[in-house]
């Protein structure tokens, strides 16, 4: 009975689709901090009002939690490579680099670490995935393979002093990031998506702001920006800061920093995700009717399978 009575409700809601696009996001309410949210609470008061919260406590079963360090990183894996903006370096040589990091003299950034793809012997250490960020899609067989190729839904993120992230951006085809902060203390701005008529989008591309310096914009040559509202929101470890759609983005690294970046993709970012993922692309307008129709049964599809076991 529970489940016909959730079957119908999907099947009303899927008449509209429109309906399952972001609301409305409060601007200047600042970023709250909370434990102990269910699923059901943080959908009704962060996911469906589109606003932003840090979590306190999330990663508290991790074995990376405690453990993470740069020396840890150094020992376990700091004969492996990684690329920084193209170039390469040992993962051991990069920390004793981000480890002398300052404000004037930054270590490259980001270090990203791909769990799924280079470095899959430290999933273990993330697990188990927090309650509040299932279901999660990303991994649905019923995605085809080439729209998602290429994507790091699981990185690990290092930083040091004064270290920035290169621009400011939403993140792309919606979605919802969760950033965990396991080591050291990281500074994030974030802009409601309102906001977007100040920060000098991209035309080509929305989702990224074209100002240079973006930390510290140039107001004489982006005057628009004076009218934008950051808020910025210092996460230590234990904290997860989650950045719904839409929100523009940018982060900094006050101390040396390890975080662990997990995205989801469910229910509520399913449109903008059909929107965005073949809208940018240059297909034939029947092709992209085609595969947005596809997408959207397929998100019907999703929407019954996980009213089956336990919703949304
Ligand atoms: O932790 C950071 O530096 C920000 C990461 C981020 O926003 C991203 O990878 O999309
Ligand atoms: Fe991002």
């Amino acid at each position: 009975m529970g489940n016909s009575i959730w079957i119908i409700y999907i099947v009303i809601r899927q008449a509209n689709f429109r309906k399952n696009l972001i609301m409305t996001t409060t601007d200047t309410a600042g970023v709250e901090r909370r434990a102990g949210l269910t699923r059901r609470e943080f959908v009704r008061e962060f996911v469906r009002p589109n606003r932003p919260v840090v979590f306190t406590d999330l990663t508290r079963g991790w074995r990376a939690t405690g453990n993470y360090t740069p020396e840890y990183f150094r020992e376990r894996v700091g004969d492996r490579t990684v690329y920084i903006d193209g170039k390469e370096y040992k993962l051991g040589e990069f920390i004793t680099r981000l480890l002398a990091s300052t404000e004037d003299n930054p270590a490259p950034y980001p270090c990203k670490l791909d769990l799924r793809g280079d470095f899959a012997e430290l999933v273990p250490d993330v697990q188990p995935r927090p309650a509040v960020m299932n279901p999660d899609r990303t991994h649905s067989v019923l995605i085809p393979k080439r729209i998602l190729r290429g994507l790091a839904d699981l990185e690990i993120f290092l930083g040091g002093p004064g270290a920035k992230f290169p621009y400011l951006h939403y993140d792309y085809m919606g979605f919802y990031a969760f950033i965990h902060q396991m080591y050291g203390q990281k500074e994030f701005t974030v802009y409601s998506p309102e906001q977007a008529p100040y920060l000098y989008v991209n035309r080509e591309t929305p989702w990224i702001s074209d100002m240079e310096n973006h930390q510290n914009p140039d107001l004489a040559r982006y005057p628009l920006y004076k009218n934008a509202k950051p808020q910025r929101v210092v996460v230590g470890p234990g904290e997860t800061m989650y950045i719904p759609q839409k929100w523009y983005h940018t982060a900094r690294s006050l101390t040396p920093t390890i975080s662990v970046a997990s995205d989801q993709l469910c229910h509520f970012n399913w449109e903008l995700f059909v929107t965005e993922c073949t809208g940018f692309r240059k297909h034939s307008v029947a092709k992209v009717a085609v595969l947005r129709a596809y997408l959207r049964c397929a998100g019907v599809v999703l929407d019954v399978k996980e009213a089956l076991s336990g919703g949304w």
